[in-house]
């Protein structure tokens, strides 16, 4: 006689979000479907040099950094450049290793990078590996971080106030 048999059920593929947080009015966690539903999606052929690997070349898929956050609402008065100019991002990827970008690095007022969080990769989803920091204008890989599990936005502390208390 056998044994009454459990159905078997294909586990469900694993899908990677990341915290959008900070000084922010409306912390966020996304997933990798949220990019590619919630936003106009962008195309990068880049080529970055690794310094162990030599020059990759890769084609990414996603919405632009500066959209997703600005979703989030950052905590400056956004009608104004210097209010803006203040701001710092960090990238944090599921290993630790992590980067920093400055919020007018990405505006379209400054250095209007068009800076990408990745859906696509080389034409294959990253919903179960997770997003990627795609820096277009970079020489080098170092900030293409991927498995991304956190991006933090807030302002940088007056170096002169800092400086005042010690
Ligand atoms: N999370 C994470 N992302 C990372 C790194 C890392 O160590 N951890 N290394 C970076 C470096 S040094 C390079 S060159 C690129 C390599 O990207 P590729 O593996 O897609 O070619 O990933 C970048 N992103
Ligand atoms: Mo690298």
């Amino acid at each position: 006689m056998s044994r009454p048999s459990t159905p078997q059920r294909a586990a469900p593929p694993r899908t990677r979000s990341f915290l959008l947080r900070g000084e922010v009015h409306r912390p966020a966690t996304l997933t990798v479907a949220d990019l590619r539903n919630g936003w106009e999606q962008h195309r990068a052929d880049v080529v970055f040099d690794c310094a162990t690997n030599g020059p990759q070349h890769h084609r990414f898929e996603g919405p632009l950094l500066r959209e997703v956050v600005s979703a989030a609402e950052p905590a400056f008065d956004a009608r104004r450049r210097k209010d803006r100019s203040r701001f710092l991002l960090t990238v944090t990827g599921g290993d630790g290793h992590h980067t920093v970008l400055s919020w007018a690095e990405i505006d379209a007022d400054f250095g209007d990078a068009p800076i990408l969080l990745a859906t696509l990769l080389d034409g294959g989803a990253l919903d179960e590996s997770g997003s990627q920091l795609v820096v277009p204008s970079d020489r080098c890989g170092a900030r293409y971080i991927s498995a991304i599990s956190s991006v933090w936005v807030g302002a940088c502390p007056s170096p002169v106030e800092s400086a005042a208390r010690g």
